[in-house]
Order: C-alpha cells, then sequence, then structure tokens
C-alpha cells in the first residue's frame, strides 16, 4: 500500500511535471529521511504510574517493534481497563452522562493523527492512528471521528461504566462545576519510546475532565500541547488542567527546549515555569506534569505541583519515580 506522505509527494511531482526518476527522488522531502542511529536498550515513558501499559509498550519494543505500535499498544491496555476514570472505557463523563474521548499519536516522521469527543469507540489512539495513516487529515471530531471509526471497523459500545454513571448521578445532584484538577483527579495517559533503531513515538489519551461541559476538548489530543515529538530532538507529553497546557502549547515548548540544548528535565520545569508566570492569578488551582524523553534516551519530569508521578522503562525495569515541582 503506498502511504499517504508517498502518495502526496508523487502527486506534488507529477503536478511539477517530474517523476521520481528525477534528481528528486534522490532528495526527498525532510521528513522522509530515515534516521539510522541505533540505540542499545528501548525505552519507554508515561505519565503516571503506569507500569501496566508501559510492560505492553515493552514487550513489543523487545520483540523488535516500532516505537509506534508500542505506545499505541501501551496506551491501549489503560484505555480498556474499566477501573482508570479518566482514559478510554470507564472514564468519567461529560455533563450530559456522555464519555468522550480525546487522543492523539505522533510518529518518528511527523505524521500526527488525533480525534476530539469522540463518543462509543475505545480506542481513539487507535482511531486517531488511522487518521494519521489513511487520510489526508490530522484530526477528525465528534460526529466525523465516529463515523469514520466505524467505517474502520471499530465497534460501537458503551463506554460509560456503572461507577461512571453513579459518579456523575451523585455530581448531578448539586452540578458544582470546579474544573480544578487537583492531584488525585488526574490520570490521562502520555506515552514515549524509543526504539532499537532510535526512533521515537507518542501518543496521549484521555476522557478530559470529569463533568466537563459537552463539546469540551482539553489539551491532550492537541498536537504540540499534549504530545509532541520531534525525532531530530525528543519527545514529551503532558496531563493535568489541559486549558493551561492548551494555553502555552506545553509539550511543543518542552521539545524546542531540548532542541536549545536543555536536558529533558529543565525543559519540562522551564515549561511549567512558563506556565506558571502566565497564570499567577491561579497558581495554586491546577496541576501540570510534563514528562519528556530525548532523542538520546535521558528522561526527565516536571510538574507545577507536589503529587505528580511517571513511569520509566528502560530495559524492562519499570520504575514509578516522583517528579519534582515547582509549587508545594
Ligand atoms: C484534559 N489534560 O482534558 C486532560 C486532563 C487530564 O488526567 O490530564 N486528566 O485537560
Amino acid at each position: 500500500m503506498i502511504k499517504r506522505r508517498t502518495f502526496l509527494y508523487k502527486t506534488a511531482l507529477s503536478a511539477l511535471g517530474l517523476s521520481l526518476n528525477s534528481c528528486l527522488e534522490e532528495a526527498p522531502p525532510p521528513s522522509k529521511r530515515e534516521e539510522t542511529k541505533v540505540v542499545k536498550t528501548p525505552i519507554v515513558v508515561a505519565t503516571w504510574n503506569r507500569t501496566y501499559g508501559t510492560d505492553r509498550a515493552m514487550e513489543i519494543l523487545h520483540q523488535g517493534g516500532s516505537a509506534l505500535d508500542a505506545v499505541e499498544e501501551g496506551v491501549k491496555v489503560v484505555e480498556a481497563n474499566p477501573k482508570d476514570v479518566t482514559v478510554g472505557y470507564g472514564g468519567m463523563p461529560d455533563r450530559n452522562g456522555d464519555v468522550t474521548l480525546d487522543a492523539c499519536i505522533m510518529d518518528h516522521l511527523g505524521n500526527a493523527g488525533s480525534v476530539t469527543c469522540l463518543k462509543q469507540i475505545k480506542h481513539p489512539t487507535s482511531v486517531a492512528r488511522k487518521i494519521m495513516e489513511q487520510t489526508p487529515h490530522v484530526m477528525l471530531s465528534g460526529d466525523g471521528a465516529l463515523q469514520f471509526a466505524l467505517s474502520c471497523g471499530f465497534k460501537a459500545e458503551n463506554l460509560l461504566t456503572p461507577s461512571a454513571e453513579q459518579a456523575w448521578k451523585r455530581w448531578l445532584k448539586k452540578r458544582e462545576y470546579a474544573p480544578k484538577i487537583n492531584v488525585e483527579q488526574h490520570d490521562t495517559i502520555g506515552m514515549l519510546a524509543l526504539d532499537e533503531h532510535g526512533n521515537l513515538s507518542g501518543a496521549c489519551t484521555t476522557s478530559g475532565i470529569a463533568f466537563k461541559m459537552p463539546g469540551r476538548v482539553g489539551d491532550s489530543p492537541i498536537i504540540g500541547a499534549g504530545l509532541f515529538v520531534d525525532n531530530e530532538v525528543g519527545a514529551a507529553c503532558a496531563t493535568g488542567l489541559g486549558e493551561m497546557v492548551l494555553r502555552t502549547l506545553g509539550s511543543f515548548l518542552v521539545v524546542e527546549f531540548m532542541r536549545q540544548g536543555l536536558s529533558p528535565k529543565e525543559a519540562c520545569k522551564q515549561a511549567v515555569e512558563r506556565i506558571v508566570a502566565k497564570h499567577a492569578h491561579l497558581a495554586h488551582e491546577y496541576q501540570v506534569g510534563f514528562v519528556a524523553l530525548s532523542k538520546t534516551g535521558e528522561t526527565g519530569a516536571y510538574s507545577v505541583r507536589k503529587g505528580f508521578s511517571y513511569t520509566v522503562d528502560h530495559a524492562s525495569n519499570p520504575e514509578v519515580r516522583k517528579s519534582d515541582f515547582m509549587l508545594t
């Protein structure tokens, strides 16, 4: 099957009256150039204590799988877990009682796919990957995303578990909407991987803030906010109150700081400091945490507040680490 980027490239060439036999064939677009650098040990990192997701991703990497397959399969385990109340099946609904999911994925060539406000589909990250690989678009939303998923063979199912429904009914009694994410309430998973070929990929998936306004989209499915991957530099992902990350394009910022030479941890710290500086009036009411992985396999994290943890799996040795933070 011709990959979309190859197809577009060929189409562009023929529009210019050029063929693949021309000199341009030897100089493909930068995003087509494969990295050849080999790392000895693959690495997976994820937001929060998610060893059961990183275990699966590491399994794929050890079988010689790509970072892209690893992050997709790793977050799928979390999406399918009904006990995880902020991701996929079992996620908390919006104010109408609908579970709506946001997710995105990005590969080492800079390709990206994303879904927002997707209902009834347990694995939004896999839908995002199909958008990336099989459509000319990056992002599909709401009904269009659902139609696309169904046409790809995804099964529509009820994602509202009995316990999430009970929580929603309890919430309905007071209808108090406090979009503060404190450290106990969030669990969005962002996962980054570096494979044995030295390629980076990432995924980010969430049901968003519990009892959000219908239609609300956070940072998680937005390329550059919830996730960003640049195979020359590194990758980063975010968790926490999405509005703060959206306003600062946090994950892109982290990667850009790494490009300037900062370590993953220092890059995350600088991005957190930017967020806090821009939201000084709200500094004690929200949490945001970043995780980053450099091209050379260095990892790091930093959060606005105490309580953020992240999982690092280096050579099948998963470890949950406490993140340093800015505010107590
Ligand atoms: C959002 N960043 O939708 C997500 C929330 C989150 O665990 O991280 N939840 O804003």
